[in-house]
């Protein structure tokens, strides 16, 4: 994958709260391009391929069950500097520590509840991307 692309998901309490057109408007005003994007449902095992880096933290029960509870919306978007633009868009995993104006000072509850993911280096975001989408569902 071209190294101007980014995976998110909003996450479960996003999709919940109704929050899933706000944050979208968001992410297309900030000049992101959708190129594949889905509702679906993590499984337990999903869940816990995808943040196996955190297998040994003391949130990483609570984790799974979170982001496994209901559907996510998980997405590809393109834009120039795609990673770090889009974490700076995202804000601080902690909404508390989020600059104003960021997805998650907006629409994030807690930094265990944050609303959205986005992938931290370009080598996660082809990884990331590939493990929800084939290449005919990608634009
Ligand atoms: P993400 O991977 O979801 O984009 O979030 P991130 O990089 O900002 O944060 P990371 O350190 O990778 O943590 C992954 C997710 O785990 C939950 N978390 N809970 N209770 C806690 O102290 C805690 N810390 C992290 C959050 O959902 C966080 O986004
Ligand atoms: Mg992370």
């Amino acid at each position: 994958m071209a190294t101007n692309r980014t995976f998110t998901m909003l996450k479960p309490d996003a999709v919940e709260k109704g929050h899933i057109g706000a944050i979208l408007e968001k992410i297309s005003a900030s000049g992101f391009k959708i190129v594949a994007m889905k509702l679906t449902q993590l499984t337990k095992a999903d869940a816990e391929e995808f943040y196996a880096i955190h297998n040994e933290r003391p949130f990483f029960a609570d984790l799974v069950e979170y982001m496994t509870r209901g559907p996510i919306v998980a997405a590809i978007l393109e834009k120039d500097n795609a990673v770090e633009d889009f974490r700076t868009l995202i804000g601080a995993t902690n909404p508390e520590d989020a600059a104003e104006g960021t997805i998650r000072k907006l629409y994030a509850a807690s930094i265990s509840e944050n609303a959205v993911h986005g992938s931290d280096s370009d080598e996660n975001a082809a990884i990331e991307g590939a493990f929800h989408f084939s290449g005919r569902d990608t634009f």
